[in-house]
């Protein structure tokens, strides 16, 4: 046990006395009601209240449905009294509760099961009410219990984190950071009705909905309020967005209350998103409302919240002590609005269940659990790196190769061109040959998606996706809002859909603000998921510096740091036209085949830059290359590229560092130095064999990093250099841990020409 560990078990273990006498307060209340229904039967009691009719005059639940919803909420709960006992017994690892949420069954009943899910994590009533609807129905309480434990063996994660998801009751596992799946769900609605335009096959029928549930604090999220905003921005315009929020209001993010009546007058603000309330613990009332609202959704394909007034119970989680910061009367208080009371009511009052028949049922529910959590404390765990990291970069380089080789027919390219085909147009820029490669992506992908900021009708800051829109159409190549969460969101939901997104953020200084929908998101849904979801996507960033003077820090951002650490993460950045394309088409195919996350970072100063030695030399130009030439153009990700066979020095570059370096490197061979330049080209996977291959040959290396000293990409090419046991020469130069000024100043902070020179020539003999 780590001294982490052990403090938070000593904290536990402290706690564990008081909030096991929360927890004890909530069932003594309970076993207490349960027999003072004794006795009530109500008006629509008698034998007839078994059948199909309504459980409660008026509602559209039916009796025998509110029977199973309520053996769904009692097993949800006896879960997360089970959840303890694990906890206590050192065999689960897991005590976020479902207790006083389990009205959420009736939301599960009102869906249809192909409506797809992205839950709040107390959403264990609706996850065992969705297994009920399953042909055949699904035990989810074994589903459960091995999340607990963390086994292998858990259907969804496998024993990566606990999560409510399964692949055929199509819930699509969640992380922890709240409101975080709220772009993605936006995406997915957004995607759904996308993809039937477009006539795409996709894993859930045209007239589904999307579902997303949080609570009542995650309202006030960036993540959150971004993607709401959103949805009634499609909303006001009369876009599809079939998505049904709902929120879970419990009054309380961890000890923090909501100001009372907050979430409605927020809710109810919203332009264009539809709205709709229920008692949570009125499950009749949870369903009818919830019908109300996903038909509502369904049939106008627009989107709305479904607010739920909950309470909770034991706790935020099982280590906390709710009495250290509520009082008891409020906590007294929820006591009376337990859900599990609520429906008993209904059912004893319906004559389908007496009192001593709850009570029964409630302890079957117990037993059985618990008889279960104790077969699965001892479940199988993973054990090894390779176990736990088999679902995180699925690589099939066969199929990827193949998939960048796809190309339209002569005809269909001749008419996307409109009979300018760019192999016949010569020398072209970075920047020409990244359109031209996304023209013959989309038209050789009837899935592809291109949008942004700025993409369609401008063609883009910089005019890379220029033409594309007129020549494509606006269903495939679209603008967007200004919200790079909501950009990212759209692509998630869309790569879920079976599409193939290519969002672009305007400059590599704003993903940082929406990056953890690929740090957070993106990056871990394969994980979370053994595969089972993909978002494969391919997010373009116009990146990096030397902007003339242009821009300052935000427009010349050089920092890759965020982005080098995510695992599984395939980061390109091609420095010349050629490569662009062919990387392009790589990173497109590695998405479709393997639904890889791929991040192509485009270096601003080199879009349109003609030239590499000499004014008017046209170095920096390369013809494109026509489909045929494409299996022997071929770029596998991982794999860089060598100039020049110099046995002096070798420098290791990528991005601008490349058009410096190769500069350089003619200089120092008029004075008698031979170099060779190795382009990176992929930032991770870095090209490690290469790497250490170039660097042998002269046994001298120097780095030449745009990035910053800290956390620049010099930094893994050196200890690539270190751990493979080079033992030459190595050194390097970088640009200067400081943003970017505006102006000349620029250059004072930046990697320069100058630098690479003096530093290469230090590192020779004189
Ligand atoms: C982005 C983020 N910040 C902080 C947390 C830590 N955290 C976990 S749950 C929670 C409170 C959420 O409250 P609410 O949305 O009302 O849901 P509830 O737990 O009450 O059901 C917080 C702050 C987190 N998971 N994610």
């Amino acid at each position: 046990m780590s001294p982490g560990q052990a403090e938070r078990a000593q904290a536990d273990q402290a706690a564990a006395p008081r909030a096991a006498a929360d927890r004890d307060a909530v069932e003594r209340h309970l076993g207490q009601a349960f027999g003072a229904l004794a006795g009530r039967p109500g008006p629509g009691a008698g034998p007839g209240a078994a059948g199909p009719g309504p459980i409660r005059a008026g509602s559209a639940l039916t009796g025998p449905r509110g029977l199973e919803l309520f053996d769904a909420q009692l097993a949800s709960r006896h879960l997360d009294l089970a959840a303890r006992w694990l906890r206590a017994q050192g065999a689960g690892y897991y005590t976020i509760g479902s207790s006083g949420h389990e009205g959420n069954a009736g939301v599960a009943a009102a869906l249809r099961i192909t409506d797809p899910a992205l839950l709040h994590y107390r959403s264990g009533a609706f996850y065992l009410a969705r297994c009920q609807q399953a042909s055949p129905p699904r035990d989810g309480v074994r589903d459960v219990l091995l999340g607990l434990v963390a086994a292998a063996d858990e259907p969804i994660a496998g024993g990566r984190h606990k999560v409510f998801g399964h692949r055929q009751l199509h819930i699509i596992p969640q992380t922890s950071t709240i409101a975080s799946h709220l772009p993605r769900a936006l995406g997915l609605a957004f995607a759904l009705d996308r993809a039937a335009r477009l006539g795409r096959p996709a894993p859930w029928p045209a007239d589904a909905i999307v579902a997303a549930s949080l609570g009542d604090a995650s309202v006030n999220h960036s993540t959150a309020a971004g993607a709401i905003n959103t949805a009634a921005y499609c909303a006001y315009q009369h876009l599809p967005l079939p998505l049904l929020m709902v929120i879970e209001d419990n009054g309380l993010g961890i000890s923090v209350r909501t100001p009372p009546g907050w979430v409605r007058a927020a809710a109810r603000s919203v332009p264009g998103v539809g709205y709709f309330h229920a008692n949570g613990s009125d499950l009749a009332a949870v369903y009818d409302a919830a019908l109300a609202a996903s038909a509502w959704v369904r049939e106008r394909r627009s989107p709305a919240f479904l607010h739920l007034a909950m309470v909770r119970f034991g706790g935020h989680a099982g280590s906390d002590v709710e009495s250290s910061y509520r009082g008891p009367a409020a906590i007294a208080a929820d006591l009376a609005a337990d859900p599990l009371l609520g429906t008993a009511r209904l059912l004893v009052a319906a004559g389908l269940l007496t009192p001593a028949g709850v009570t029964a049922r409630y302890e079957e529910s117990r037993a059985r659990i618990l008889g279960l959590a104790a077969e699965m404390a001892g479940s199988r765990r993973l054990a090894t790196a390779a176990q736990v990291m088999a679902p995180l970069a699925p690589h099939h380089p066969e199929q990827v190769r193949a998939g960048a080789c796809l190309a339209a027919g002569p005809a269909r390219r001749d008419e996307a061109f409109a009979g300018r085909l760019p192999e016949s147009a010569g020398g072209l820029t970075l920047a020409q040959s990244i359109n031209a490669a996304l023209a013959d992506a989309l038209a050789a992908r009837p899935g592809l998606l291109v949008f942004g900021e700025d993409v369609a009708r401008k063609g883009g800051v910089y005019g890379v996706t220029r033409g594309l829109a007129e020549r494509f159409g606006a269903v495939r190549v679209f603008d967007t809002l200004l919200d790079e969460q909501s950009i990212l969101g759209l692509a998630l939901g869309a790569g879920l859909a079976g599409l193939l997104p290519v969002p672009e953020i305007q400059y590599l200084a704003y993903l940082h603000n929406a990056a953890d929908q690929i740090r957070g998101e993106a990056a871990t849904l394969s994980f979370f998921s053994q595969g089972q979801f993909r978002n494969p996507l391919l997010l373009r960033l116009a990146s990096l510096a030397y902007q003339e003077g242009f821009g300052g820090h935000f427009h010349n951002d050089n920092a890759l740091a965020s982005l080098r650490d995510i695992p599984g993460l395939i980061v390109a950045c091609p420095a010349r036209p050629d490569d662009a394309a062919a990387m392009l088409r790589t990173c497109l195919a590695a998405a479709d085949a393997d639904a890889r996350v791929c991040v192509f970072l485009e270096p601003i100063a080199l879009y349109h830059t003609r030239d590499l030695h000499r004014a008017g030399d046209g170095g920096w130009l390369a013809p494109y290359d026509p489909p045929g030439l494409w299996p022997a153009g071929n770029v596998p990700v991982g794999s860089a590229r060598g100039y020049g066979n110099g046995r002096d020095l070798t420098i290791i570059t990528f991005g601008n560092g490349l058009r410096m370096s190769l500069r350089v490197a003619a200089r120092l061979a008029t004075s008698g130095i031979g170099c060779r330049v190795l382009d990176l080209r992929w930032i991770a996977p870095l090209p490690a064999e290469d790497i250490l291959r170039e660097a042998t040959v002269t046994g001298r290396v120097l780095v030449a990093d745009e990035t910053r000293r800290s956390g620049g990409v010099s930094e893994a090419v050196i200890t690539t250099l270190v751990d493979a046991g080079f033992t030459g020469t190595i050194a390097r130069v970088n640009s200067e841990d400081s943003f970017i000024p505006l102006g000349d100043a620029a250059q004072a902070v930046l990697l320069s020409e100058a630098a690479i020179e003096s530093r290469a020539r230090s590192l020779l003999p004189h």
